[in-house]
């Protein structure tokens, strides 16, 4: 069992990515190319000034609050990036792997002013992506879902960004439709299916290998999500959380997520399980997969910027080695 830390990485969001530091010797892709860049990784969560919503069980728990504006900055994700990346003397070595993102997006009704935000800046992150100088091109995916799921280009990449850009145009659209993405009827159920999303994104899209290439989802929802196998809405839900995760951390892919704290038909409900607190005594799913988690309210709210996080999640993952399974 690793000692799993969650970590408030982000006291300062970098709007442009530079060289990426890479922060283990032994991390493939590692060039020999020494850099004096000082990255600095947050030892412990408390110094960071970043509430740490994955470790806290408390009365706190999920509480994104921090918006230290004397260090002018905003939320950054919560990253558990496992036990190795800290306390040891950062090599400075500089690293690049190749960068696929696949978006997994709940496209039911109130999610339109979040796919508003991802259409404007999507070309934002190509271009900070590009600027880092990858040894090729980023490729992107994108999986929608309601209570069923639906895998664009049949899992094949999008090369041309404007593409990409024009499909977010499309599904943004079609939020207002508030029907399932294969057409099959309307959504009357507040849980969605964010579950079989991440799994088809995970085992469908065609990534390019683990050993060279960072593989990202950047997933958003604000609503709890149905654990297959089960019906849901009348959709056939195929897969749980624990199928899920296990599937996620085969293909080596860290979980991004843009996910709310309370929702629901009462706008009280605590929808945070899962994506910034724990789910039935299991891990959250991007603490279980090296990723991090924004609060979707923070950014629809304009206190996080939604490119520079992503851009953020890309500058401190690269490189770094996939956390072993819990
Ligand atoms: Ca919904
Ligand atoms: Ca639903």
């Amino acid at each position: 069992m690793r000692a799993s830390r969650s970590l408030g990485l982000a006291t300062h969001l970098r709007p442009v990515l530079g060289l990426t530091t890479c922060l283990i010797l032994a991390a493939p892709g590692c060039s020999d190319d020494a850099s004096g860049e000082d990255d600095v990784l947050g030892s412990d969560a408390a110094d960071s000034g970043i509430d740490s919503g994955f470790t806290s069980s408390s009365g706190e728990s999920g509480e994104a609050t921090s918006s230290d504006s004397s260090s002018g900055s905003t939320t950054g994700p919560l990253l558990d990036l496992g036990d190795s990346t800290t306390g040891t003397a950062e090599t400075g070595e500089v690293c690049n792997e190749d960068v696929d993102i696949v978006f997994v997006m709940d496209v039911s009704t109130t999610m339109g002013p979040f796919l508003d935000k991802l259409e404007q800046e999507i070309n934002a992150v190509d271009t900070a992506l590009n600027a880092l100088n990858l040894p090729s091109p980023p490729q992107y995916g994108l999986v929608v879902f309601v209570d069923d799921v639906l895998i664009s280009n049949a899992g094949a990449p999008y090369t041309d960004v404007n593409q990409l850009r024009m499909d977010f145009e499309m599904w943004n659209n079609f939020t207002a439709s508030n029907q399932q993405v294969q057409g099959g009827g309307s959504n009357s159920t507040w849980p969605e299916n964010s579950l079989d999303a991440l799994y088809i994104g995970a085992s469908t899209f065609q990534w390019r290998p683990a050993e060279t290439t960072l593989r990202l989802i950047i997933h958003t929802t604000d609503d709890t999500f149905w654990d297959g196998p089960t019906t849901g809405n009348g959709v056939a839900i195929q897969h749980g959380y624990a199928d899920t995760v296990s599937r996620l951390q085969l293909e080596q892919i860290r979980v991004f997520t843009f996910a709310a704290l309370i929702g629901g038909s009462c706008n009280c409900e605590d929808v945070s399980p899962g994506w910034s607190a724990p789910y039935m005594g299991m891990n959250a799913i991007p603490e279980s997969t090296g990723g991090g988690w924004w609060n979707i309210d923070e950014v629809l709210a304009n206190q996080i910027s939604l490119s520079a996080s992503i851009d953020q999640a890309v500058d401190d993952t690269m490189c770094v080695p996939y956390p072993p399974p819990d």
